[in-house]
């Protein structure tokens, strides 16, 4: 069996997505998710450009050989976009050898290992009565656990709270504010964030009582001295984990976070490698791995990743978002229903017109998403809805402090 082809989609079903479709000569076709946002076409172009013409003619089962093939022989390692386009790759042969072996990936990584996974979604709120009502429509929906952000008095425009993009006519995860040649600016304060937070985990505690697993991102935006004040506050309201305190190129600043609380941390959603997690997993500085299969190599590094940091009782929160396509998800739920230490999944739902372009199996009912039992990964590309929806820029927001600087966020 030769691959024959290896062709880059681009399409814009409410937001953008990069898919590869690889084809072999027996008419089997694999896809993979290469979408890294608000940088698209950047990966687009490496796959088209410099990466189609070397899978033609390889034999598609050799999914180990091409990954390292194409890891070692670029010489430049790691970074998003290259770890992106090796995961499109990556994935696009674990769906092909499954439909030719006629499993779903799942089967192919050891076989289920627990029914469903465990989900969480985003709840959110301009407000307290807002935010509750967010929580108890997730809630219905059958999420066991919320993540919970919320507009903070002295912040005007935060990312993340979907009834601040609402209001001005949109849902900020699927219209991007910014959408056009800039991002949008937001501003930041992160005094009035670290007063505000705690009063809010009170209150949905109280609202909602103890058993409620509850998770807060705080996406990048705190100093470790910061990031240990919030754990330490939080600790009464018991998270399931906080997210991304603080920048974690620094891996060594989970030292001094992890010496000031006992609130459980996630961190990697931007990493791609291994490297990025290795402090953080050899010294039990986190809990969860947020890396997911779209950004960091596909199913085949993650895969590894997760096997060194159960060594470490490190559980995997692989990143969810709806950023993520249905394909890139596909591929880390497989591998979440059959790792050991599989511990949540966030799910956002994409869009009904996402959901018109793949064609997901994967399901979500009592509360747990599973992949399905169609062979491969389970995603079928419309290709002419595809066409129909076609590339927009868009950019993330970003964050400035009162007196203009430019902060992390
Ligand atoms: C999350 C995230 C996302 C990211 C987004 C960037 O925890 O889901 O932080 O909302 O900001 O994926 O593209
Ligand atoms: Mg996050």
């Amino acid at each position: 069996m030769q691959i024959i082809s290896a062709d880059v989609v681009v399409t814009s079903p409410t937001r953008n997505f990069v898919t590869l479709k690889i084809t072999t000569d027996e008419g089997v076709t694999g896809l993979g998710d290469a979408t890294l946002n608000g940088r698209e076409l950047a990966v687009a172009a490496y796959l088209k450009d410099h990466v189609a013409q070397l899978l033609v003619g390889r034999d598609p089962h050799r999914i180990e050989d091409t990954w390292q093939f194409l890891y070692r022989s670029a010489y430049w390692r790691r970074g998003p976009v290259t770890m992106a386009a090796v995961a499109a790759v990556d994935m696009a042969l674990w769906d092909i050898k499954g439909k030719v072996a006629n499993l779903p990936v799942y089967q192919l990584l050891g076989g289920a290992a627990r029914t469903g996974l465990t989900t969480y979604g985003h709840a959110s709120g301009r407000d307290l009565p807002e935010l509750f009502d967010s929580i108890r429509r997730h809630l219905e929906e059958g999420h066991r656990a919320i993540r919970v952000q919320s507009s903070v008095p002295g912040i005007t425009a935060l990312y993340g709270v979907a009834a601040q993009a609402q209001a001005s006519g949109r849902r900020y995860d699927h219209e991007p504010a910014g959408r056009g040649s800039r991002p949008t600016e937001e501003d930041w304060d992160t005094r009035a964030y670290l007063r505000h937070v705690p009063t809010v985990f009170e209150a949905v505690r109280a609202e909602f009582g103890p058993g409620l697993a509850l998770l807060h991102d705080g996406h990048h935006r705190m100093t470790p001295i910061q990031a240990a004040k919030l754990g330490k506050a939080l600790e009464p309201y018991d998270l399931f984990w906080l997210e991304d305190v603080t920048p974690a190129e620094h891996q060594e600043a989970f030292r001094l976070i992890r010496h000031h609380t006992t609130t459980p941390l996630a961190v990697g959603e931007v990493f791609n490698h291994a490297a990025d997690f290795r402090t953080l997993i050899t010294e039990q500085l986190i809990d969860y791995v947020r890396a997911a299969a779209t950004h960091f190599g596909g199913i085949t590094p993650l895969r590894k990743l997760m096997g060194t940091a159960a060594e470490y009782q490190i559980k995997s929160g692989f990143h969810g978002p709806t950023d993520i396509s249905p394909v890139g998800l596909a591929a880390q739920v497989h591998l979440g229903l059959a790792i050991h230490n599989f511990g949540i999944q966030e799910y956002m739902g994409h869009s009904d017109a996402t959901n018109t372009v793949f064609r997901p199996s994967l399901t979500f009912r009592d509360g747990l998403l599973h992949p399905g039992d169609t062979p491969g990964l389970g995603v079928e590309l419309d290709e002419e809805a595809a066409a129909a929806h076609p590339y927009q820029q868009a950019y993330l927001p970003f964050n400035r402090l009162a007196d203009g600087t430019v902060h992390d966020w």
